[in-house]
């Protein structure tokens, strides 16, 4: 195996894997989890998509099998793994405080930066209100949001050339898009209000399939994204500072590129990982 530039971080959080989902960017994680090493690592919700696993719609190939040994994987060599179920994989948190193969499952956590910072860490489901609201929102990307103003900008030149008044796209997209961008400044404030109720520094969630990083009223309010479109994940610097990683960026690689290098094993392993043998070492 070629020898590849490993980055060390303290801490890395990632969200919204949605296993179990062909939404899911399985390729592109396993790349990231490969290229990283740190102390620390949450899974902040949304990792298995349970929903999906009720309704039928199972899709479960074997890039999703080797993230979760991976994962496994890491916590059996020592990295601290802690496990904040979201609302698609909710059935995990019955087992909140528990921990299994390594992994602490928790409903929510505060982690202490390198740098004496506070955050609470928490998916953030807790604070959405309209659910639907947030479904939507994971098609919603900035070239959604681009396409949609242009298309609406179109749309309505053609209607006043036909001599029809300015209406129907215009309008649905507008109020949706506005509808949207107003829920996501909603989540943003809410969350942010919890983290300010507990007396911490900062808030660090998931839910909405937006990564972000900004002061709300002196409160750091962190998002660390998906892995369904965005392919964000959020690492702590060995000093403390924190960094969102828009992973397909930092390997140049355009989203709509099939060619991602697939350096996955190809032989099947169980699901469930099996207690190691004593000296072997996992590669
Ligand atoms: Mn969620």
């Amino acid at each position: 195996m070629q020898a590849e530039e490993i980055r060390s971080y303290r801490t890395v959080f990632i969200s919204d894997v949605h296993l179990g989902t062909r939404g899911c960017q399985a390729e592109l994680l396993l790349d990231f989890i490969r290229s990283i090493e740190c102390d620390t690592l949450y899974l902040v919700g949304d990792i298995i998509d349970g929903w999906k696993m009720k309704s039928g719609g199972w899709y479960w190939p074997q890039s999703h099998n080797d993230v979760v040994q991976k994962v496994l994987r890491m916590a059996r060599k020592g990295v601290q793994v802690i496990y904040v179920p979201g609302n698609h994989d909710d059935r995990a948190r019955d087992f909140c405080g528990i921990h299994f193969g390594g992994v602490i499952v928790a409903r929510d956590a505060i982690h202490e930066t390198a740098d004496g910072k506070r955050y609470l860490v928490l998916h953030g489901d807790e604070f959405d209100g309209v659910v639907e609201h947030a479904k939507w929102l994971a098609f919603l990307g900035d070239w959604a949001y681009r396409a949609l103003l242009g298309a609406n900008t179109g749309w309505n030149l053609i209607r006043r050339r036909m001599g029809f008044g300015y209406w129907s796209l215009s309008a649905f997209v507008k109020v949706k898009v506005k509808n949207a961008l107003q829920f996501i400044e909603n989540f943003e404030v809410a969350v942010a209000g919890e983290a300010r109720r507990r007396g911490v520094d900062g808030v660090i969630c998931g839910h909405i399939h937006h990564a972000e990083m900004r002061d709300i009223d002196g409160v750091a309010y962190v998002n660390d994204g998906d892995w369904v479109e965005s392919c964000t994940a959020l690492v702590e610097h060995f000093d403390g500072t924190l960094e969102i990683l828009e992973w397909a960026k930092v390997r140049g690689w355009s989203m709509l590129d099939r060619d991602v290098p697939d350096r996955a094993p190809r032989t099947a392993r169980p699901f469930v990982t099996p207690i190691p043998e004593p000296g072997v070492a996992a590669a």
